[in-house]
C-alpha cells in the first residue's frame, strides 16, 4: 500500500519534470502613447501581444533588432527568441519605451 502511494507521487514528480512549462502570451495595451505595462518578465518562446487602441500607429521596436508594426486599432503579436533584458520604444514617437526581461526557459 505504501509502495502505491509512493509510486503514485514519483509518477507524478516525473510528468511534472518532464513538460516543459506552456509558454505564454503577455498581453500589452498601448493606449495614449504609452505601453501598459511597460516592464514584463517573459520566457524564451512566450509571445507579447501588443493591442494599439490609439488612433494613430505606434511600433514595438529593438535597436538592431525586431521590429513590430502596430498601425492604429489593431493588435499584433511577437515570439521572444532570446533571453536577456530588453527594452523596445516606438519608431515614431521615441519617448515611448518599455522593456522586457527575457529569461530562458
Ligand atoms: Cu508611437
Amino acid at each position: 500500500m505504501r509502495r502505491r502511494i509512493w509510486f503514485a507521487a514519483l509518477t507524478a514528480i516525473l510528468m511534472l519534470s518532464l513538460c516543459p512549462a506552456q509558454a505564454e502570451t503577455i498581453r500589452v495595451v498601448i493606449e495614449k502613447l504609452g505601453y501598459e505595462p511597460a516592464t514584463i518578465n517573459a520566457k524564451v518562446g512566450d509571445t507579447v501581444e501588443w493591442e494599439n487602441r490609439d488612433v494613430i500607429a505606434h511600433t514595438a521596436t529593438v535597436r538592431g533588432d525586431w521590429d513590430v508594426m502596430l498601425p492604429a486599432k489593431t493588435t499584433a503579436s511577437f515570439v521572444l527568441k532570446q533571453s536577456g533584458d530588453v527594452e523596445y520604444y516606438c519608431r515614431f514617437h521615441p519617448n515611448m519605451t518599455a522593456r522586457i526581461a527575457i529569461a530562458p526557459r
